[in-house]
Protein backbone atom coordinates (compact mmCIF):
# COMPACT_ATOMS: atom_id res chain seq x y z
CA UNK A 1 0.00 0.00 0.00
CA UNK A 2 1.27 3.69 -0.90
CA UNK A 3 2.70 5.02 2.32
CA UNK A 4 1.09 8.50 1.49
CA UNK A 5 -2.50 8.21 1.41
CA UNK A 6 -2.57 11.92 -0.22
CA UNK A 7 0.07 13.74 -2.18
CA UNK A 8 0.69 17.12 -2.26
CA UNK A 9 2.19 19.24 -4.97
CA UNK A 10 2.32 22.89 -4.40
CA UNK A 11 3.32 24.38 -7.80
CA UNK A 12 3.26 28.14 -8.83
CA UNK A 13 -0.13 29.39 -8.05
CA UNK A 14 -2.01 26.51 -7.54
CA UNK A 15 -1.78 22.80 -5.94
CA UNK A 16 -2.43 19.37 -7.30
CA UNK A 17 -3.99 16.98 -4.73
CA UNK A 18 -3.61 13.14 -5.66
CA UNK A 19 -5.55 10.84 -4.03
CA UNK A 20 -3.14 7.98 -3.82
CA UNK A 21 -4.26 4.80 -3.00
CA UNK A 22 -4.19 2.79 -6.23
CA UNK A 23 -3.33 -0.78 -5.03
CA UNK A 24 -7.48 -0.38 -4.12
CA UNK A 25 -8.61 2.41 -6.98
CA UNK A 26 -7.98 5.03 -3.91
CA UNK A 27 -11.15 3.72 -2.17
CA UNK A 28 -11.21 6.27 1.34
CA UNK A 29 -10.33 5.34 4.43
CA UNK A 30 -10.01 7.11 7.74
CA UNK A 31 -6.26 7.90 6.70
CA UNK A 32 -7.15 8.93 3.15
CA UNK A 33 -9.99 10.91 4.72
CA UNK A 34 -7.69 13.00 7.30
CA UNK A 35 -4.78 13.82 5.21
CA UNK A 36 -6.79 14.58 2.52
CA UNK A 37 -9.14 17.69 4.80
CA UNK A 38 -5.44 18.80 6.28
CA UNK A 39 -3.88 19.56 2.22
CA UNK A 40 -7.38 21.32 1.27
CA UNK A 41 -7.03 23.49 4.43
CA UNK A 42 -4.21 24.42 3.92
CA UNK A 43 -5.06 25.30 0.40
CA UNK A 44 -8.44 27.36 1.71
CA UNK A 45 -6.04 29.39 3.86
CA UNK A 46 -3.13 30.46 1.45
CA UNK A 47 -3.31 32.94 -0.99
CA UNK A 48 -0.36 31.67 -2.88
CA UNK A 49 -2.74 29.08 -3.93
CA UNK A 50 -5.26 30.22 -6.59
CA UNK A 51 -6.68 26.66 -7.60
CA UNK A 52 -6.45 23.70 -6.82
CA UNK A 53 -6.61 20.22 -8.79
CA UNK A 54 -7.91 17.20 -7.47
CA UNK A 55 -7.01 13.63 -8.66
CA UNK A 56 -6.08 10.26 -8.44
CA UNK A 57 -2.72 8.07 -8.66
CA UNK A 58 -2.79 4.55 -11.12
CA UNK A 59 -5.70 4.05 -13.31
CA UNK A 60 -8.66 4.99 -10.75
CA UNK A 61 -9.79 8.27 -9.86
CA UNK A 62 -11.65 6.73 -6.67
CA UNK A 63 -13.51 3.75 -5.70
CA UNK A 64 -15.50 5.74 -2.57
CA UNK A 65 -15.92 4.44 0.72
CA UNK A 66 -13.01 1.12 1.19
CA UNK A 67 -15.38 -1.51 1.73
CA UNK A 68 -12.62 -3.69 3.73
CA UNK A 69 -12.38 -1.26 6.26
CA UNK A 70 -15.55 -3.21 7.41
CA UNK A 71 -16.98 -5.80 7.24
CA UNK A 72 -20.80 -6.23 8.50
CA UNK A 73 -20.50 -10.07 8.38
CA UNK A 74 -18.14 -10.22 11.38
CA UNK A 75 -19.86 -7.45 12.93
CA UNK A 76 -22.20 -8.27 15.96
CA UNK A 77 -24.21 -4.72 15.59
CA UNK A 78 -25.27 -2.70 12.71
CA UNK A 79 -22.90 -0.29 11.52
CA UNK A 80 -24.09 3.60 11.86
CA UNK A 81 -22.90 4.32 8.41
CA UNK A 82 -24.23 8.16 8.94
CA UNK A 83 -22.07 8.79 11.55
CA UNK A 84 -19.12 7.72 8.87
CA UNK A 85 -20.92 10.60 6.81
CA UNK A 86 -21.07 12.86 9.07
CA UNK A 87 -17.42 12.59 10.30
CA UNK A 88 -15.73 12.24 7.01
CA UNK A 89 -17.26 12.59 3.68
CA UNK A 90 -19.90 15.44 4.28
CA UNK A 91 -17.27 18.30 5.97
CA UNK A 92 -15.18 17.02 2.63
CA UNK A 93 -17.91 18.11 0.31
CA UNK A 94 -18.25 21.04 2.58
CA UNK A 95 -14.96 22.08 2.59
CA UNK A 96 -14.56 21.50 -1.53
CA UNK A 97 -17.87 23.79 -1.90
CA UNK A 98 -16.65 26.26 0.89
CA UNK A 99 -13.22 26.37 -0.96
CA UNK A 100 -13.66 29.75 -2.48
CA UNK A 101 -11.30 29.42 -5.02
CA UNK A 102 -11.49 27.09 -8.15
CA UNK A 103 -11.56 23.13 -7.68
CA UNK A 104 -10.64 21.01 -10.66
CA UNK A 105 -11.34 17.60 -10.75
CA UNK A 106 -9.08 15.19 -13.76
CA UNK A 107 -10.83 11.70 -13.11
CA UNK A 108 -8.09 9.91 -14.45
CA UNK A 109 -10.46 6.43 -14.20
CA UNK A 110 -13.32 5.13 -12.80
CA UNK A 111 -15.33 7.54 -9.82
CA UNK A 112 -17.27 4.83 -8.12
CA UNK A 113 -19.98 5.42 -4.78
CA UNK A 114 -18.64 8.43 -2.75
CA UNK A 115 -15.57 8.92 -5.03
CA UNK A 116 -18.28 9.96 -8.02
CA UNK A 117 -19.87 12.42 -5.74
CA UNK A 118 -16.69 13.92 -4.63
CA UNK A 119 -15.50 14.67 -8.51
CA UNK A 120 -19.45 15.82 -9.05
CA UNK A 121 -18.76 18.42 -5.75
CA UNK A 122 -16.14 19.93 -7.27
CA UNK A 123 -16.65 23.32 -9.15
CA UNK A 124 -14.57 21.72 -12.87
CA UNK A 125 -14.76 18.01 -13.94
CA UNK A 126 -12.88 16.82 -16.81
CA UNK A 127 -12.76 13.60 -17.46
CA UNK A 128 -10.30 11.17 -19.21
CA UNK A 129 -12.48 9.11 -21.95
CA UNK A 130 -11.96 5.90 -20.31
CA UNK A 131 -13.29 6.76 -17.12
CA UNK A 132 -16.30 5.85 -16.04
CA UNK A 133 -19.08 7.77 -13.23
CA UNK A 134 -20.54 4.81 -11.38
CA UNK A 135 -23.00 5.23 -8.80
CA UNK A 136 -22.12 1.91 -6.67
CA UNK A 137 -24.26 2.22 -3.92
CA UNK A 138 -27.27 0.46 -4.74
CA UNK A 139 -24.57 -2.80 -5.48
CA UNK A 140 -24.33 -2.85 -1.58
CA UNK A 141 -27.40 -2.26 -0.62
CA UNK A 142 -26.89 2.01 0.26
CA UNK A 143 -28.30 5.26 -0.81
CA UNK A 144 -26.48 7.69 -3.03
CA UNK A 145 -24.39 9.75 -0.63
CA UNK A 146 -21.68 12.65 -0.83
CA UNK A 147 -24.05 14.98 -2.42
CA UNK A 148 -25.18 12.41 -5.15
CA UNK A 149 -28.63 12.71 -4.46
CA UNK A 150 -28.08 16.77 -4.44
CA UNK A 151 -25.98 17.11 -7.63
CA UNK A 152 -27.61 14.32 -10.06
CA UNK A 153 -30.92 15.69 -10.19
CA UNK A 154 -30.54 19.08 -10.72
CA UNK A 155 -27.54 18.44 -13.48
CA UNK A 156 -29.10 15.79 -15.49
CA UNK A 157 -32.73 15.67 -14.33
CA UNK A 158 -34.47 13.11 -12.13
CA UNK A 159 -35.27 10.52 -14.91
CA UNK A 160 -31.29 9.65 -15.32
CA UNK A 161 -30.60 10.58 -11.90
CA UNK A 162 -32.92 7.24 -11.07
CA UNK A 163 -32.05 5.50 -13.68
CA UNK A 164 -27.61 5.81 -12.40
CA UNK A 165 -29.04 5.16 -8.99
CA UNK A 166 -31.24 2.29 -9.42
CA UNK A 167 -29.40 0.26 -11.96
CA UNK A 168 -25.13 1.37 -10.71
CA UNK A 169 -24.19 1.29 -14.34
CA UNK A 170 -21.06 2.90 -15.40
CA UNK A 171 -22.00 6.02 -17.29
CA UNK A 172 -18.80 6.80 -19.49
CA UNK A 173 -17.05 10.34 -19.85
CA UNK A 174 -18.40 10.95 -23.02
CA UNK A 175 -21.86 10.28 -21.95
CA UNK A 176 -21.26 12.47 -18.38
CA UNK A 177 -20.31 15.34 -20.60
CA UNK A 178 -22.92 15.54 -23.38
CA UNK A 179 -25.81 14.99 -20.26
CA UNK A 180 -23.96 17.93 -18.55
CA UNK A 181 -22.99 15.83 -15.73
CA UNK A 182 -18.99 17.29 -16.12
CA UNK A 183 -17.43 20.12 -17.75
CA UNK A 184 -15.75 18.11 -20.29
CA UNK A 185 -14.16 14.68 -21.40
CA UNK A 186 -10.96 14.68 -23.03
CA UNK A 187 -8.45 12.28 -24.56
CA UNK A 188 -6.93 10.11 -21.76
CA UNK A 189 -3.03 11.20 -22.95
CA UNK A 190 -4.26 14.93 -22.73
CA UNK A 191 -6.12 15.16 -19.49
CA UNK A 192 -3.44 15.87 -17.13
CA UNK A 193 -1.84 17.98 -19.86
CA UNK A 194 -5.76 20.00 -19.98
CA UNK A 195 -6.36 19.97 -16.47
CA UNK A 196 -2.45 21.69 -15.93
CA UNK A 197 -3.57 24.15 -18.67
CA UNK A 198 -6.85 25.27 -16.84
CA UNK A 199 -5.32 25.34 -13.31
CA UNK A 200 -2.44 27.49 -14.59
CA UNK A 201 -5.15 30.05 -16.08
CA UNK A 202 -7.07 29.98 -13.09
CA UNK A 203 -3.73 31.03 -11.24
CA UNK A 204 -3.67 33.77 -13.07
CA UNK A 205 -7.34 34.64 -12.97
CA UNK A 206 -9.17 37.23 -11.14
CA UNK A 207 -9.41 34.67 -7.84
CA UNK A 208 -11.57 36.68 -5.73
CA UNK A 209 -14.93 37.10 -8.29
CA UNK A 210 -13.81 33.23 -9.26
CA UNK A 211 -15.28 32.52 -5.60
CA UNK A 212 -17.89 34.97 -5.60
CA UNK A 213 -18.87 33.36 -9.01
CA UNK A 214 -18.93 30.26 -7.14
CA UNK A 215 -21.11 31.29 -4.09
CA UNK A 216 -23.67 32.57 -5.89
CA UNK A 217 -23.89 29.92 -8.88
CA UNK A 218 -23.84 27.42 -5.48
CA UNK A 219 -26.79 29.56 -4.24
CA UNK A 220 -28.99 29.71 -7.15
CA UNK A 221 -29.80 26.15 -6.04
CA UNK A 222 -31.99 27.47 -3.20
CA UNK A 223 -32.62 31.13 -4.01
CA UNK A 224 -35.52 32.22 -5.97
CA UNK A 225 -35.19 34.76 -8.61
CA UNK A 226 -35.33 37.87 -6.07
CA UNK A 227 -32.82 36.34 -4.11
CA UNK A 228 -30.75 35.41 -6.93
CA UNK A 229 -30.72 39.20 -8.07
CA UNK A 230 -30.20 40.55 -4.76
CA UNK A 231 -26.54 37.91 -3.68
CA UNK A 232 -25.58 39.11 -7.13
CA UNK A 233 -25.94 43.05 -6.43
CA UNK A 234 -24.52 42.34 -3.57
CA UNK A 235 -21.51 40.48 -4.72
CA UNK A 236 -20.78 42.70 -7.82
CA UNK A 237 -20.87 45.52 -5.42
CA UNK A 238 -18.02 43.68 -3.43
CA UNK A 239 -16.49 42.18 -6.92
CA UNK A 240 -16.05 45.99 -8.11
CA UNK A 241 -14.46 47.31 -5.42
CA UNK A 242 -11.33 44.39 -6.54
CA UNK A 243 -8.04 45.58 -7.56
CA UNK A 244 -8.66 43.16 -10.45
CA UNK A 245 -11.98 44.50 -11.76
CA UNK A 246 -9.86 47.89 -11.77
CA UNK A 247 -6.77 45.59 -13.73
CA UNK A 248 -9.47 44.25 -16.06
CA UNK A 249 -11.14 47.10 -17.06
CA UNK A 250 -7.94 49.09 -17.52
CA UNK A 251 -5.86 46.14 -19.43
CA UNK A 252 -9.32 45.69 -22.05
CA UNK A 253 -9.23 49.66 -22.55
CA UNK A 254 -5.07 49.95 -23.20
CA UNK A 255 -5.88 46.73 -25.44
CA UNK A 256 -3.51 44.48 -23.34
CA UNK A 257 -3.60 41.25 -21.24
CA UNK A 258 -4.84 41.68 -17.70
CA UNK A 259 -2.83 40.76 -14.61
CA UNK A 260 -4.75 40.10 -12.09
CA UNK A 261 -3.47 40.05 -8.49
CA UNK A 262 -6.53 37.39 -7.43
CA UNK A 263 -6.91 39.51 -4.13
CA UNK A 264 -9.98 41.10 -2.53
CA UNK A 265 -8.43 44.78 -2.58
CA UNK A 266 -4.91 46.19 -1.51
CA UNK A 267 -4.68 48.69 1.15
C1 LIG B 1 -11.69 -1.74 -3.48
C2 LIG B 1 -12.76 -0.87 -3.66
C3 LIG B 1 -13.44 -0.37 -2.54
C4 LIG B 1 -11.96 -1.59 -1.21
C5 LIG B 1 -12.00 -1.42 -5.58
N1 LIG B 1 -13.01 -0.76 -1.34
N2 LIG B 1 -11.29 -2.10 -2.25
C6 LIG B 1 -20.14 5.87 2.83
C7 LIG B 1 -20.29 5.66 4.21
C8 LIG B 1 -19.95 4.46 4.81
C9 LIG B 1 -19.86 3.27 4.30
C10 LIG B 1 -20.14 2.89 2.99
O1 LIG B 1 -19.96 3.73 1.93
C11 LIG B 1 -20.06 5.04 1.81
C12 LIG B 1 -19.99 5.56 0.48
C13 LIG B 1 -19.58 4.65 -0.65
O2 LIG B 1 -18.70 5.03 -1.35
S1 LIG B 1 -20.41 3.22 -0.91
C14 LIG B 1 -19.76 2.64 -2.42
C15 LIG B 1 -18.41 1.99 -2.25
N3 LIG B 1 -17.81 1.65 -3.51
C16 LIG B 1 -18.20 0.64 -4.27
O3 LIG B 1 -19.15 -0.05 -3.99
C17 LIG B 1 -17.35 0.34 -5.48
C18 LIG B 1 -16.64 -0.97 -5.30
N4 LIG B 1 -15.75 -1.22 -6.41
C19 LIG B 1 -16.16 -1.68 -7.60
O4 LIG B 1 -17.33 -1.89 -7.84
C20 LIG B 1 -15.12 -1.94 -8.64
O5 LIG B 1 -13.88 -2.05 -8.01
C21 LIG B 1 -15.03 -0.80 -9.69
C22 LIG B 1 -16.27 -0.84 -10.57
C23 LIG B 1 -14.89 0.57 -9.04
C24 LIG B 1 -13.78 -1.03 -10.56
O6 LIG B 1 -13.82 -2.34 -11.08
P1 LIG B 1 -12.50 -2.96 -11.74
O7 LIG B 1 -11.92 -1.99 -12.68
O8 LIG B 1 -12.88 -4.30 -12.24
O9 LIG B 1 -11.45 -3.11 -10.54
P2 LIG B 1 -11.43 -4.16 -9.36
O10 LIG B 1 -12.81 -4.39 -8.84
O11 LIG B 1 -10.63 -5.36 -9.77
O12 LIG B 1 -10.64 -3.34 -8.22
C25 LIG B 1 -9.23 -3.27 -8.20
C26 LIG B 1 -8.79 -3.49 -6.76
O13 LIG B 1 -9.33 -2.40 -5.97
C27 LIG B 1 -9.37 -4.77 -6.17
O14 LIG B 1 -8.45 -5.28 -5.25
P3 LIG B 1 -7.60 -6.62 -5.60
O15 LIG B 1 -6.80 -6.87 -4.36
O16 LIG B 1 -8.57 -7.70 -5.92
O17 LIG B 1 -6.76 -6.25 -6.78
C28 LIG B 1 -10.60 -4.27 -5.44
O18 LIG B 1 -10.99 -5.12 -4.38
C29 LIG B 1 -10.12 -2.94 -4.93
N5 LIG B 1 -11.25 -2.06 -4.68
N6 LIG B 1 -12.95 -0.70 -4.98
N7 LIG B 1 -14.45 0.50 -2.64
Amino acid sequence: MAETPVLHQRREGYHIITLNRPERLNAFNVEQHKALRTVLEECASNDDCRAVMLTGAGRGFCAGQDLSDRDPAMMTEAPDLGLTLETYYNPLVRQIRALDKPVICAVNGVAAGAGANIALACDIVLAARSASFIQAFSKIGLVPDSGGTYWLPRLIGEARAKGLAFTAEPLSADDAASWGLIWRAVDDDKLMDEATALAERFARGPTHSYGLAKRAIQAAASNDIDQQLDLERELQREAGQSDDYKEGVTAFLEKRAPKFTGKRRSG
